[in-house]
């Protein structure tokens, strides 16, 4: 069974307030934290959101460079966005605010001392593939130098990415999901929704934007019928699809998940 969220909890008044803290104007991984709070009805704030762009680059620097306030001594410096601000805590790194917050907000089964781990080995491998490599089809060379600076070597990195490593993280995905098919519902932990279900929702939908035509011919395949009844199942759970048809939901733009119509040519 899942421990109670934050949400219920927080009646009772013993939570902090949640704080995203990611750059403003995309989704970028700041979505993946951003989910586990939405589909759970946990009030969190985003400075994305609450800010002007500007006011919103500079927090996020001040917590880059050491010189936020939140960031007492008992917190290791973060080095780069996203970060949970939570009480007096500064927790950064995408799988780590997952795996702080997943138990906080009942998206994580507490009848099984083994999903902890079990589950951030899928989410690591997962953001390997869809966020991590996927990233260096358009920055193959250098994270500082603009894809116009690195336009061969990224069409390269592209290919070699839609025909082989796409294949293969979806074909991985696909066998998580056949070894823990023996429960109920398409989940990725036996018959119970976990944040990463969340994750690999997010994997594709922006891997299908970034690279619409390779994704919609591995679909077509039916090899990772599986992985996609997944990504359908968690886009109409009636959280998520509000969240997604709300304007708290951003546009991709320059981020991590990018249109490059030259990548499928
Ligand atoms: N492994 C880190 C990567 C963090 C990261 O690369 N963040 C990007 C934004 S999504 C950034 O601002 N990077 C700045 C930099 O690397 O200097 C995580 O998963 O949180």
């Amino acid at each position: 069974m899942a421990p109670e969220p934050d949400s219920k909890r927080s009646k009772t008044g013993d939570s902090p307030a949640y704080e995203l803290v990611y750059w403003p104007g995309l989704p970028g991984r700041g979505e993946f934290v951003r989910l586990l709070f939405e589909e759970a009805q946990v009030a969190y704030t985003d400075t994305a959101q609450d800010r002007s762009p500007d006011k919103t680059v500079e927090l996020v620097m001040s917590h880059m460079t050491g010189d936020a306030d939140a960031a007492g001594k008992t917190n290791p410096p973060m080095f780069a966005p996203p970060a949970l601000v939570h009480g007096d805590k500064v927790v950064s790194q995408t799988p780590n605010i997952m795996q702080y917050l997943a138990p906080r907000l009942g998206l994580l089964p507490k009848d099984d001392e083994d999903a902890a781990w079990k589950l951030n080995q899928v989410v690591l491998t997962l953001l390997d593939g869809f966020v991590a490599e996927l990233h260096d089809t358009h920055h193959p060379i250098a994270v500082g130098l603009a894809y116009e600076e690195q336009k061969p070597e990224a069409k390269k990195r592209a290919a070699n990415f839609v025909d082989e490593r796409l294949p293969k993280f979806l074909g991985w995905a696909q066998r998580v999901l056949d070894s823990s098919s023996s429960g109920a519902g398409p989940w990725l932990q036996c018959g119970q929704f976990t944040y990463a279900d969340l994750v690999l929702f997010q994997c594709v939908h922006g891997t299908s934007f970034a690279f619409p035509k390779r994704m919609a011919e591995l679909r077509r395949s039916g090899k990772y019928d599986k992985v996609f009844a997944l990504y359908e199942a968690v886009g109409q759970r009636p959280n998520v699809k509000a969240y997604m048809e709300s304007d708290r939901r951003q546009e991709y733009g320059n981020g991590i998940w990018r249109y490059y119509a030259e990548f499928e040519e």
